[in-house]
């Protein structure tokens, strides 16, 4: 198929603004490209992408990340939107001729409610849980429209949006190049924490888990909210929490590896959580609460721990069974399920089944 994936209108590709979407669309378009197809990106300016990436840059106003505002205040869109001149440079590629189907990656209301006008099919992977009811509106006349063209990543993401939803939507668990991982045998006793620093990926609970158990808990991500950091370090003066900053992969993967284990202690319904597989891939055992994306990822007990929701002495508790977990299996559990191929090979199933 010929496909044109549409970015996340909240920052450039590769300045970690768009979170986990820029790792998810990267692997999507190498991984569809090796099946064949012919992807073309249209995302803002100066996003960076692979040199063999055919990729079309638009300029104008980037919009507000949705997870910043509170559910009932709808997104304003800016003058001169980033995603309103996207979706203009999209629909004028559609009528090209020269294209299949559009793979929405944008969390925003405008693709969803306008896709009747665009002349060939358009497919939405959905990136996270319910966050706002004008999202909750969009997703739901899309899926009215056409129940297949609506995917996500998971089942407890999808039934953030409501049963009804939840029954109709596509899941595609998501995938990373696994050749950009390398395993590590033995670790030392640190734990590790990558993610947004931001109040709903739970920096405040990493603190906490620092101080239950006495360990090093490296922090890896975007300085989003530095309020939410500084807050946790008051109130646990005796954590220690190292912010490493926001790494390229192939230097996070290197730090990561390094890890007895990654804790996963997010507030929100985490729609998939592409670092619990970045991390099993290096042979990393995953300890998350039972919430959203991460603990459909994790066999407790195999390849870590999924312990309930809040509860930071079980995360602690469960540090304290490591020892019980085979890292191999972490890396090989990867290997079967969450490959770039495996991934790739979901989502053109997928698009196959929306184009029809
Ligand atoms: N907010 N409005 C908006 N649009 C997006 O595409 C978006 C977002 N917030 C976060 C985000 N995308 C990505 O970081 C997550 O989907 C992973």
């Amino acid at each position: 198929m010929r496909i044109i994936c549409l970015s996340t209108p909240v920052g450039p590709l590769g300045s970690g603004l768009g979170g986990g979407v820029e790792l998810t669309l990267r692997t999507l378009v190498r991984g569809l490209s090796t099946l064949g197809h012919t992807v073309t990106v249209v995302a803002p300016v100066d996003s960076h992408v692979a040199p063999t990436t055919t990729i079309e840059r638009v300029g104008g106003a980037l919009h507000v990340p949705s997870q910043t505002l509170d559910r009932s205040t709808p997104p304003v869109v800016p003058d001169d939107s980033v995603l309103v001149n996207m979706w203009r440079r999209v629909t004028e590629m559609s009528r090209s001729g020269n294209f299949d189907i559009v793979l929405n990656f944008a969390y925003d209301a405008l693709p969803f409610v306008a896709s009747r006008e665009c002349p060939i099919p358009v497919a939405h992977l959905v990136s996270m849980g319910s966050l706002s009811d004008e999202m909750d509106r969009a997703v739901a006349m899309a899926v009215d429209r056409s129940s297949r063209c609506v995917a996500m990543h998971s089942h407890a993401q999808a039934r953030s949006f409501g049963r009804e939803i939840a029954g109709r939507v596509t899941v595609v668990a998501s995938g990373i190049d696994l050749s950009a991982y390398d395993y590590v045998e033995a670790p030392d006793t640190s734990l590790a924490f990558v993610a947004r620093i931001s109040r709903e990926k739970g920096v405040r609970d990493a603190f906490a888990v620092a101080t239950l158990t006495g360990r090093v808990v490296n922090a890896f991500g975007v300085m989003e909210d530095r309020s939410v950091w500084d807050d946790a370090a008051r109130e646990f003066p005796n954590a220690t929490v190292e912010y490493r900053g926001f790494l390229t992969t192939d230097v996070l993967q290197r730090e990561l590896g390094r890890s007895a284990a990654l804790i996963m202690v997010h507030y929100w319904v985490e729609a998939f959580g592409n670092v619990a597989i970045e991390a099993l891939a290096c042979g990393v055992p995953v300890i998350t609460y039972d919430r959203g994306g991460p603990a459909e990822i994790v066999h407790h007990g195999r390849t870590g721990f999924v312990v309930p929701p809040d509860d930071v002495s079980a995360v602690a508790g469960a540090v304290d069974r490591l020892g019980t977990i085979q890292r191999r299996d972490c890396r090989s559990d990867v290997e079967d399920r969450y490959s770039e191929q495996a991934f790739a090979g979901r989502v053109a199933a997928w698009l196959a089944a929306v184009g029809r």
